[in-house]
């Protein structure tokens, strides 16, 4: 039975409505419905026992924090069969490669580095042969298994003062902590902030990547809000939340990657002079309107527009009898197919890499993913592409698509055929 497929009345569901750093009531901003784990691909059998949750967002007028009202318990998502691995994209594998070369600014031979959520090792790999010892913190055993096999450091747990206070007592205490699309996964921030602060040497520095609430906002890429991303950051919303456990950005840095990201440098308070930047971000958010409702309202209505847009797009393909596929059954897929209630007569197969999601059929929508070499085989007439983020990457390898009259169906920023 798959992990998350578990009977209902077991289920340890964190439910909150006041905000998970400051306690202030939370405003609602959207409710998407009953919706299934992001990453729970599943077999027929265990249909029956799927858990589902309810997906909703809302946003905290005191400290700024835009986050879902309800998350499934850390253990019900990351386990011993989570399928995400970070080297399924080579695009991401560069990217990792990029950043290893910035911490490297703030490391020499002997130092100690740690990522939290080091999946299957991509960027920890980067530092073998460099004299700096490594510590990867993942608290999903397969992708921690990968990376293991690789000769990478790697704890299977959760990061949090335990762990900390261990991996302190075995070092002098961290020069670096590190972690990319990890902090918005996690809902106990205080206990992340509790154990940096007896982990990180004084004068360490912390470095975050997350996707940036921003560009969520610009591009209408609602599909970022799953279970998993229990908070999109803001710079805001970053800053007071390290405010109150003592930390402070330094520095920052917007990404390319999954569609927007910011890169947070951050210090204990006092330790470093803030870079020009981080003033000039906020002046921009507040600018912006970060601290009101009103961009969070106008999301929901560009929202719900989509989803009518996306569904008539793939009802006149259904009308004209050609054929639809998916492209890459990614988290983010699982909140566009449920919250549109697109099935398998909308869209017929979803090809992805992953062989750990092939065979199977995806969360609540019940889509069967299948390898690449069918997607080839079939060259279907039209393709949802689910991982936009990816889409330099993917319309590259797949030129011939194109080339034989194929057509993407893109719904990131808005729903357009290409
Ligand atoms: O935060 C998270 C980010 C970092 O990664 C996690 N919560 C989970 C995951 O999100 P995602 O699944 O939306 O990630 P991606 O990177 O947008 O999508 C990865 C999926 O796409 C994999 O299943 C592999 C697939 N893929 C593919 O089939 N062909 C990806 C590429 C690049 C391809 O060419």
């Amino acid at each position: 039975m798959h992990p998350a497929a578990q009977p209902a009345d077991s289920i340890s569901l964190i439910s909150k409505v006041s905000c998970r750093i400051c306690q202030s009531e939370l405003l609602p901003i959207l409710d998407f419905g009953k919706m299934p784990l992001a990453n729970a691909f599943l077999d027929q059998k265990d249909f029956e026992q799927e858990y589902f949750f309810n997906l909703a967002t809302g946003f905290c007028s005191r400290c700024f924090m835009f986050q879902l009202l309800e998350q499934p318990a850390p253990e019900k998502m990351f386990h011993q069969a989570y399928p995400f691995y970070t080297r399924s994209s080579q695009r991401m594998v560069e990217h990792f490669k990029q950043l290893a070369e910035t911490l490297k600014k703030f490391l020499y031979p002997g130092a100690f580095l740690v990522e939290m959520g080091s999946n299957d090792g991509t960027l920890l790999e980067n530092f073998q042969g460099t004299g700096i010892e490594c510590m990867g913190i993942e608290p999903s055993a397969n992708v921690a298994a990968e990376a293991l096999k690789r000769g990478i450091p790697t704890q299977i747990d959760f990061f949090g003062p335990q762990v900390a206070a261990q991996l302190a007592k075995q070092s002098d205490g961290a020069d670096v902590l590190v972690a990319a699309n990890c902090l918005c996964h996690i809902p106990d921030l205080a206990s992340v902030f509790s154990g940096l602060g007896l982990l990180l040497k004084k004068t360490g520095v912390a470095v975050f990547e997350d996707p940036y609430l921003g560009e969520v906002l610009a591009k209408t890429a609602y599909d970022q809000i799953y279970d998993e991303h229990v908070f999109l950051f803001s710079v805001t919303s970053m800053s007071e939340m390290l405010s109150s456990y003592g930390f402070e950005i330094f520095d920052l840095e917007p990404q390319w990657t999954h569609g927007g990201s910011m890169r947070y440098f951050i210090c204990r308070k006092g330790q470093r002079e803030p870079s020009a930047s981080v003033a000039a971000w906020l002046a921009k958010e507040s600018e912006a309107g970060f601290k009101t409702l009103k961009p969070y309202e106008e999301f929901r209505k560009r929202v719900e527009i989509s989803k009518v847009q996306l569904l008539e797009c793939l009802e006149n393909f259904k009308r004209q009898a050609v054929p639809v596929a998916g492209y890459a059954a990614t988290s983010k897929s699982t909140t566009v197919l449920n919250y549109c209630g697109i099935g398998p007569e909308l869209i017929s197969f979803i090809s992805d890499t992953t062989p750990d999601k092939q065979g199977k059929l995806t969360p609540g929508s019940h889509i069967p993913v299948v390898p690449p070499e069918i997607f080839h085989q079939a060259n279907p007439k039209a393709a949802v592409l689910f991982a936009w983020n990816h889409a330099a990457e993917i319309l590259r390898k797949e030129e011939n698509f194109k080339a034989s009259g194929g057509k993407w169906i893109h719904f990131v920023p808005k729903v357009q055929i290409d």
